[in-house]
């Protein structure tokens, strides 16, 4: 399949909306949440399996060639991201054939046409499978998965280019941007990102990245910018350059979310690294050519059972401030490992055993405690950096989804970070100080209602009394086009809702209202308005004083922007 002409959204926009219309009617109450999570994991996987052996399996349904490379590429689109590559359970339930075979023909039409109170989304009745496709999907699960290629240094090194050598890149800013006021906007489903200058709002430009971008993440000097795609792909961005571009390149994997760089003292911008889904691996990369050093394979054990995964991926990686060490989140065995860099051909990596699910996470307000949520078991780790330890498991609200969460001084707790929730309306806020508040360290002290579940990011500033949230996922339109907002200093006062949406004053479209982000003052705070790829769309900045409108950034290279990254808050880790 090209890469380049998949339309990877409308997998998670139309199950959204499908869904929330039929989940409810097959469901009591309590599924409703399935909605928000089957539309943030449907995007489709990155892997191109259409070279993969077919395996067939006895006791399983004959297919035909034609049907099993139909098959292969919805289970890729639609179930890998819950059931795993290798179809040995992620999220979502293990789907190997000892296990389907034993439910049978019926059982499995059945449930991939209702869904179940568990989470999996009802295909058939929400129409995003039609009958023969739920029977050949049924047929299928009951094979053997088939498994994509392995990638090691011989076909990293083949991938990654330097683009311009380190020698011939300028030795101080050329250009007259106002460097640590640029945005970097994810433009998903364009491959691209933007480059938006915060004081201006117009675009710098738009560069070409990899497929479905992710996430960007700024180097420790605030010169290069790392942005990573679905596929695995980094592209590193030289700030200086009079015209700043791509400098060097490299796929780490096949499919991937996590880029990050070395930001303890002495080593800022010497190494980079890059967590992997699959296969499941890290790589850890010189930071200024990223020519790919160490890989290191994250396949093991599960904490707590103790059982081997195949297929654990690498979630969140943040720098550590304390140690020269990277913190990597890995996700289906529920252990974070602290990565000592400091001898690279010897790496020395402490495994500490946290809970499963480890997806996203942030600092506290010391750069000391990185909060991280272990989401499917509706907890947060709380990892101690400076004593290589985990300091805690505190239980929150259903499926906490922080970003990099958001810390502030709460009038009666003490400095806290926040978490909201993709599977319900609260938003937990953790006390994060041992010291001055040790009675409320690590627990949750207050939980404050949102306007409902499907949030993914929570934000703040030190230099702003507001907690902003989003609910991208809700399948409300009313909600995910809109924000809350809480007045830090009056948090019983309860939430105000910003029409985002509205304000963006868009015809059509999804318009779901997505992660807000502070400008370098913080008194601005930025939402991107999300449409799919042939609808527009748009970012609304919001005036963090006065919570009115301040302006719509609309252009018509903004195709499904997502993620915003202010250089300097992401460079000093500031939210
Ligand atoms: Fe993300 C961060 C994984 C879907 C927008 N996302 C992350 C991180 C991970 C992750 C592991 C943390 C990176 C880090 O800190 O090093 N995201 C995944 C998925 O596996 C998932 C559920 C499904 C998928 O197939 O990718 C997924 N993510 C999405 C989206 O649909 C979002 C909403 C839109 C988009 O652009 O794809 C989305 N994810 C983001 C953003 C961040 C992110 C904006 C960074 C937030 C931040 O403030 O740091």
């Amino acid at each position: 399949m090209n890469m380049t002409t998949r339309k990877i959204v409308t997998g998670a926009f139309a199950t959204a909306s499908l869904l929330s219309l039929s989940i409810a009617t097959v469901y009591a109450d309590n599924t409703k949440t399935s909605d928000p999570e089957a539309a943030y994991k449907g995007a489709s996987s990155a892997i191109d399996m259409s070279d993969a052996k077919v395996v067939r399996t006895a006791g399983a349904p004959d297919l035909t060639d034609e049907e099993f490379s139909r098959a292969r590429e919805i289970y890729f689109q639609r179930c890998a991201g819950c059931h795993g590559v290798l179809r040995k359970g992620a999220t979502g339930k293990p789907l190997t054939p000892d296990i389907t075979q034993a439910r049978g023909q019926a059982y499995l039409e059945a449930l991939i046409t209702y869904g179940s109170p568990a989470g999996m989304p009802n295909w058939g009745t929400s129409n995003e499978l039609s009958p023969e496709q739920i029977t050949l999907m049924a047929n299928y699960i009951q094979h053997t998965p088939p498994t994509p290629p392995e990638w090691g240094m011989s076909a990293m090194k083949d991938s990654w280019k330097v683009i311009v050598p380190p020698e011939k890149r300028p030795t101080k800013q050329m250009n007259k941007l106002d460097l640590p006021n640029l945005f970097s906007v994810t433009l998903r489903d364009d491959g691209k990102i933007a480059l938006i200058d915060g004081n201006t709002k117009q675009i710098v430009k738009t560069i070409e990245t990899g497929y479905a971008v992710h996430i960007s993440r700024m180097s420790a000097s605030g010169r290069y910018l790392m942005v990573i795609g679905r596929d695995a792909k980094i592209d590193m961005i030289d700030l200086w350059m009079k015209d700043p571009d791509v400098v060097a390149t490299i796929k780490v994997g096949i499919e991937a979310r996590s880029v990050e760089t070395s930001k303890f003292k002495g080593y800022e911008d010497k190494y980079a690294i890059a967590g992997a889904y699959w296969p499941p691996q890290y790589t850890i990369m010189d930071g200024e050519t990223l020519e790919p050093l160490q890989i290191v394979s994250t396949r093991g054990m599960t904490v707590g059972t103790q059982e081997y995964h195949p297929e654990p991926r690498v979630a969140a990686i943040i720098a550590s401030h304390e140690h020269p060490e990277f913190i990597v989140n890995v996700k289906e065995t529920g252990r974070i490992l602290l990565v000592n860099y400091e001898d690279i051909n010897n790496l020395t990596v402490t495994t500490i055993g946290a809970n499963l699910f480890l997806h996203d996470g942030g600092w506290d307000s010391t750069h000391r405690y990185f909060m991280t949520a272990a989401n499917e078991s509706n907890q947060v780790a709380v990892v101690d950096s400076k004593e290589r330890r985990l300091a805690a498991l505190v239980d929150v609200g259903r499926i906490p989804h922080p970003g990099r969460g958001a810390n502030f001084t709460h009038p009666k707790f003490g400095p806290v970070w926040a978490t909201s929730h993709l599977g319900d309306a609260t938003i937990s806020l953790i006390g994060t100080d041992p010291e001055g508040h040790p009675d409320n360290a690590w627990k949750v002290v207050e939980t404050l209602q949102g306007q409902g579940g499907g949030s993914l990011f929570v934000k703040t500033h030190p230099k702003s009394n507001h907690l902003y949230l989003d609910t991208t996922f809700n399948p409300d339109a009313k909600i995910s086009q809109s924000a809350a907002v809480f007045d830090i200093n009056n948090l019983e006062a309860g939430y105000t809702v910003l029409p985002i949406a509205d304000w963006a004053n868009i015809e059509g479209g999804v318009k779901r209202v997505l992660q807000p982000e502070y400008n370098l003052a913080g008194d601005e705070v930025w939402f991107s308005v999300w449409s799919q790829q042939d609808e527009v769309s748009a970012i609304v900045v919001v005036d963090d004083k006065t919570l009115k409108l301040k302006k719509v950034i609309k252009d018509k290279r903004l195709i499904t922007p997502t993620g915003k990254f202010n250089v300097n808050n992401t460079q000093y880790d500031v939210y």
